[in-house]
């Protein structure tokens, strides 16, 4: 896949990623946007997103992303980050409307809706596979900031098992175009408000642990959301929380979406495949990272998946 042939055939690009983007679905998407402003001054380029997080302000050009729908005709859209068309709703018209498609995306469950679909499951994120379909010489320093994001973001720093040799490289080439990446580490990853160490230290508090201390789960209700102010973007760093609890090998973190229905997030250490309990709910993502929506009450969802989690421990022996 080389995006600079593609590009040299088109007029007009329109740039989307997944509902509740995370830094490597604004990294890629933004990161594309760029390259093109940067390379291709010529094509017209529309990014699609839902608002990005204050924390990735640092990143150039954040302001420009166009959170409604326009009505223009596009010679490509492109999708990166997402594996399915309900998880660019807002967005969806762009896909039977521009003249042709094409997705990018490191999700196992991609459901290859796209023209040309560029799906390398597992891989450390989007933007590693973003890195490798564009030319090196021709990423500027501000698209290495937006590369670099969504590879901190989607590796946990360089931690997760989806991180290899080649992740690293890559990393290793994007920090030659100078970029800070200290504080973008900082900004992009660690850094909370206020608000934010809040609930995450309300959301450890009120942690549940389960299966013989293998399994741990937090909850935020809505009332609990709107008391700090918060939405469900804003909840990144509490799973991680969880997950690093001694002993663990899932964590589960779920939050209110609406009266009854949760966003639930799930993350493995070691053995437990957790995109398979979500793909079994009707979401989907990593082996080792995944997440799904899901209605009742905390209690109901918590028994609903750990039924399917009993399911895996005793696959693996453990009781
Ligand atoms: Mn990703």
């Amino acid at each position: 896949m080389n995006w600079n042939e593609k590009l040299e055939t088109v007029k007009s690009v329109a740039i989307t990623g997944h509902v509740r983007p995370d830094g490597d679905c604004i990294g890629s998407t933004l990161g594309f946007y760029n390259y093109i402003l940067d390379n291709f001054p010529e094509i017209e380029v529309d990014l699609f997103l839902e608002q990005p997080g204050q924390e990735f302000s640092y990143l150039k050009n954040i302001e420009k992303v166009k959170t409604t729908l326009s009505e223009k005709q596009y010679d490509l859209f492109v999708v990166f980050d997402c594996g399915d068309e309900g998880r660019f709703e807002p967005f969806r018209g762009l896909l039977s409307k521009a003249s042709h498609t094409i997705c990018m995306d490191h999700h196992m469950a991609n459901s290859g809706f796209a023209d040309e679909n560029y799906v390398v499951p597992d891989l450390s994120s989007t933007c590693e596979l973003l890195y490798t379909s564009l030319t090196d010489s021709m990423i500027s320093r501000e698209v290495a900031e937006c590369l670099y994001t969504g590879i901190i973001c989607d590796t946990g720093i360089f931690k997760y098992q989806s991180t290899t040799s080649e992740t690293m490289r890559i990393a290793g080439r994007l920090m030659d175009k100078g970029i800070n990446h200290t504080k973008i580490i900082d900004d992009g990853f660690y850094t909370k408000t206020y608000h934010q160490n809040q609930i995450m230290g309300r959301a450890m508090l009120e942690s549940v642990l389960f299966y013989g201390g293998k399994c741990i789960y937090s909850a935020a209700s809505m009332e609990i959301m709107e008391f700090y102010g918060l939405d469900g973007k804003q909840m990144g760093g509490v799973i991680d929380q969880l997950r690093n609890t001694q002993g663990v090998e899932v964590a589960i973190f779920m939050y209110e979406l609406k009266k009854g229905e949760y966003k639930v997030s799930m993350r493995a250490k070691d053995y437990i495949d957790v995109s398979r309990v979500c793909r079994f709910f009707g979401g989907g993502g990593h082996v080792k990272a995944a997440g799904c929506t899901m209605q009742g009450t905390v209690h109901d969802i918590v028994n609903n998946l750990g039924a399917q989690l009993e399911i895996q421990f005793k696959e693996h022996g453990v009781n």
